[in-house]
C-alpha cells in the first residue's frame, strides 16, 4: 500500500502470492487436459482482467450495476438504521467498492464510524479502493482481505466482534451454480451472529435479448474481459494462444436460468503452454468454458435463502424489476 494511506486506519491481510500463482497454473493443467475443457472464472480478475471488469459495468448494455446502485441509493439509509450499534460492514467480492460507498456513507451518517472489510481475490482492486475510501471517509477504518471467499469468510468472522451486515453485491452469487449458491449461503450464514444480517444483489430472469447483450457488448469490452484469461496463460505461463485463435460466445439457456460464456477456437490449433510442458489440440468450435451466471425468479430467490437457513427480511427491486437486493436474518 503506497504511503499516502493512514497506516492505523488500513490492514491489508493477503494469501501468499506463490500459492495463487501454484493455484493459477494447476487450474489450467487440468481444466484443458478434461474431455470438456474449462478454466475457473476466477482467475479473470488480474489487475488487467479487474480494470475490464470495471469498464463492463459502465457498458450501456450491463444493467446490473445501475440497477443495483440504484437500490442502494434508495435504501442505504433504511438498512444502516436497522443497527442499533457500531456494526462492522463486510463486503464478499468488493472490487472497487464503488456502490459500497452509499453503504460506507448511511453507515458513517448512523454511528460516525465503521470498520469496512472488503474481501477480494484482487489484492490491486483492494489497494486501490482502500485508498480512495481512507482519504474520502476519516471515520472508517479498513480491514482488506486478499483472499478466496472462503478463507475470507474465515477471517471475517474472526476478526469481527461486534454486530456486522455480510454484503455480497454485484449479482456475484450468480457465478456459483444454484447448488453452490446455496452451501456457499450456508457457510455465511454460519458465520452469522443473531443479530448480524446479509444483503444479497441478485439479477433477474430476463428475455434472452437483454441477456445476452449484456454478456456480448457492443463495443467488445466482455469479449476482451473472458479473451484476458488466454492473455494471462500466455503472459505467466509462456502460452501461445495469441491475440484471435478464439470468438467470446455468451448464450442464454432458459432452462438452465444462466448465461454461458465460452472461447470457441476459430480453427483447428495446437496451442503449447511450455511452463506446464503441455501441448492442447483444438477442433474448429471446440469451446472452453470460462464462466455461468445464474439468473433468479423471486421464487427461486426463496428458495435458495430457504437452503441456507436465511430469511429475507426486506427484499426490494430496481425501478424496471430487473434486479433484486435482500436483506437476510438467519432463519
Ligand atoms: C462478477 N459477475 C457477477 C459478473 C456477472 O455478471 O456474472 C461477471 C461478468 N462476466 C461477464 N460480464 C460480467
Amino acid at each position: 500500500m503506497p504511503g499516502a494511506t493512514p497506516r492505523a486506519r488500513y490492514l491489508m491481510i493477503e494469501t501468499p502470492a506463490e500459492r495463487d500463482a501454484a493455484d493459477f497454473a494447476s487450474a489450467v493443467a487440468v481444466g484443458l487436459t478434461q474431455a470438456e475443457k474449462s478454466l475457473p472464472c476466477r482467475f479473470l480478475y488480474d489487475s488487467r482482467g479487474s480494470r475490464l471488469f470495471e469498464a463492463i459495468c459502465a457498458l450501456p448494455e450491463y444493467y446490473l450495476t445501475r440497477a443495483e446502485h440504484e437500490i442502494l441509493a434508495a435504501r442505504a439509509g433504511e438498512i444502516a438504521v436497522r443497527f442499533a450499534q457500531p456494526a462492522t460492514l463486510g463486503e464478499l467480492g468488493s472490487g472497487s467498492a464503488r456502490k459500497t460507498r452509499l453503504l460506507i456513507e448511511a453507515f458513517l451518517a448512523r454511528h460516525g464510524a465503521l470498520r469496512y472489510v472488503p474481501i477480494d481475490i484482487s489484492r490491486s482492486a483492494l489497494a486501490t479502493s482502500a485508498r480512495g475510501l481512507l482519504e474520502r471517509y476519516p471515520g472508517l477504518e479498513v480491514h482488506a482481505i486478499a483472499s478466496e471467499y472462503q478463507e475470507g469468510l474465515r477471517l471475517l468472522k474472526a476478526l469481527t466482534p461486534g454486530p456486522k451486515l455480510v454484503a455480497w453485491l454485484g449479482s456475484n452469487v450468480g457465478n456459483f451454480d444454484r447448488r453452490e449458491a446455496a452451501a456457499f449461503l450456508r457457510r455465511v450464514r454460519a458465520a452469522l451472529a443473531p443479530a448480524d444480517r446479509v444483503l444479497l444483489g441478485v439479477d433477474l430472469r430476463k428475455p434472452r435479448a437483454i441477456l445476452e447483450a449484456a454478456y456480448d457488448d457492443a463495443q467488445g469490452v466482455t469479449a476482451r474481459f473472458t479473451h484476458n484469461l488466454l492473455v494471462r496463460i500466455d503472459r505467466e505461463l509462456g502460452g501461445r494462444f495469441g491475440a484471435d485463435s478464439f470468438a467470446h460466445r455468451a448464450r442464454w439457456r432458459e432452462d438452465e436460468g444462466r448465461i454461458e460464456i465460452h472461447l470457441v477456437s476459430r480453427r483447428a490449433q495446437r496451442i503449447t503452454i511450455a511452463a506446464l510442458g503441455l501441448e492442447v489440440d483444438f477442433a474448429r468450435g471446440e469451446a472452453i468454458h470460462i464462466e455461468d451466471s445464474f439468473k433468479y425468479s423471486p421464487a427461486e430467490i426463496d428458495e435458495l435463502l430457504a437452503a441456507a437457513s436465511l430469511r429475507g427480511d426486506a427484499r426490494w427491486l430496481d425501478a424496471q424489476s430487473r434486479y433484486s437486493l435482500v436483506l437476510c436474518a438467519p432463519a
